[in-house]
This record gives structure tokens, sequence and C-alpha cells, in this order.
């Protein structure tokens, strides 16, 4: 019986892996190198420290700690300059009647993301108000794949994961919510989340009827 969803942010709710792009890679280009969107994509779902070890390992570059986190903060000041930009225009199509469609149904609503600005851009997206329980990066010690902020996130609601979908864009992601035992639902392409119980190119026309059928085909 569902009793909840919890839904990652970045890509599920809005796009902010643009920014967070741009960002990066005016880092990268400030150290003498690039990096492509396809590696771009290896970056959705895991935190600021763990994608900037990754960036530097792309340019060849080693830094200390105490350097990397200067540059984790030059980053993360410019990927702000972003998001406080945004508004409700940048939700991604579908969410909102999904959300409406959802509490209709008596479904409880929680985000489980692991960015530290998760707060920050759900005020400014204006829908911080839908969720019950926002569950971020400032909150987790462990990141995706590990399952934490979403069993942080059904925890405060007092529901066991097997009560609760999680929609996820990233395969770490989807790795977490398979390893604590909630049903994953992808949001994107089957070929990046096959590994997921169900997958959906976005929330346009969506009903929870349509993806509790589509579990059971998946696992049937
Ligand atoms: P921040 P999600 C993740 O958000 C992003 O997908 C990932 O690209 C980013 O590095 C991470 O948040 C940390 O973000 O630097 O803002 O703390 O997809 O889990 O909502
Ligand atoms: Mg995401």
């Amino acid at each position: 019986m569902i009793k909840a969803c919890i839904f990652d942010l970045d890509g599920v709710i809005v796009d902010t892996a643009k920014y967070h792009f741009i960002a990066w890679r005016r880092l990268a280009n400030s150290l003498g190198f690039d990096f492509s969107e396809e590696e771009n994509e290896k970056l959705k779902g895991v935190s600021r420290i763990e994608s900037l070890n990754l960036i530097l390992r792309w340019g060849g570059i080693e830094k200390t700690e105490a350097e990397k986190e200067e540059l984790a903060n030059l980053k993360n000041n410019w990927y702000r300059e972003y998001i406080l930009k945004m508004d409700s225009s940048e939700i991604l199509e579908g969410v909102i009647p999904f959300l409406d469609h959802l509490e209709q149904q008596g479904i409880r609503l929680a985000v489980g993301s692991s960015s530290k600005n998760a707060g920050t851009i759900l005020e400014q997206v204006g829908l911080a108000h839908r969720f019950e329980a926002i569950i971020d990066g400032t909150k987790v010690s462990r990141s995706k794949p590990d399952p934490q902020v979403f069993e942080m996130g059904a925890e405060a609601m007092g529901l066991a994961p097997r009560e609760c979908i999680v929609f996820e864009d990233a395969p770490k992601g989807v790795d977490a919510a398979l390893s604590g035992g909630f049903i994953a639902v992808g949001i994107g392409s089957k070929e990046n989340l096959g590994h997921a119980q169900y997958v959906l190119p976005n929330f346009i026309g969506v009903s929870l009827q349509d993806i509790l059928d589509g579990i059971k085909t998946k696992t049937t």
C-alpha cells in the first residue's frame, strides 16, 4: 500500500543540472581545462565534493583538501547566482498537476535531495510548502547511492520504505532507493534508468494508477 512519494529535486522537480554544469565548467575553465556534457551526466545526484573530485580527476589536477573546499565554495557561489534568479516558471512540466493529483489521493509528499541548496531552490520556485519533509544535503552524512536521504524522508513521515515511491533522475539515486527497499521510479530514459521498477520520461498526464500498473507489469 503506497502512502507517500519522495521526490529527488534536481532533474525531477526542476532542471538545475544546467546551472550546475555552467558553474562547474566555469571552475574547470578557470583551472585550464574543460569537460563534456556527457561527463556532466556522471555528476547527477552526486554530492558537491564528490563532483569536484571527479572533475579534478578529469582535468588531471591535484589539490589539497583546503584548496578543494575553496574551489567548491567558489563554484557554489556561482551556482547560487543562478538559482537565486529562479521562479515558478522553472518547475518541470507536469509536476504541479501530479503533486495536486497525489494530494487528492491522500498521498503524502517529501523531497530527498543530495543538494545543500534544496531548501533555497524550493523556496525560490514556491514549492517548499507542498512537502511535509524536506531531506537534503545539509541533513545527510552519506550520499547517494547510500539510501540515507530517502530513509530519513520515510522516517520523518513515520513510514516504512515499502510504503513510499521514490522518483529519481540519476542512476545512483535509483540505486539508493532500491537498496533502501523503496519502490524506485526513474524520470528520464530507460537506457539510463532501466534498473528502476518503472521509468517515465516526465510527469505530464501521469496518474498514480498508471505508475502502480507499470510497476506490476514489470514485476509480474
Ligand atoms: P549542491 P539532487 C544533486 O541534487 C545534483 O544532482 C548534483 O549534481 C549536485 O552535485 C548535488 O545535488 C549537490 O548539490 O552543490 O547544491 O549541494 O539530484 O540529489 O536533487
Ligand atoms: Mg537528481
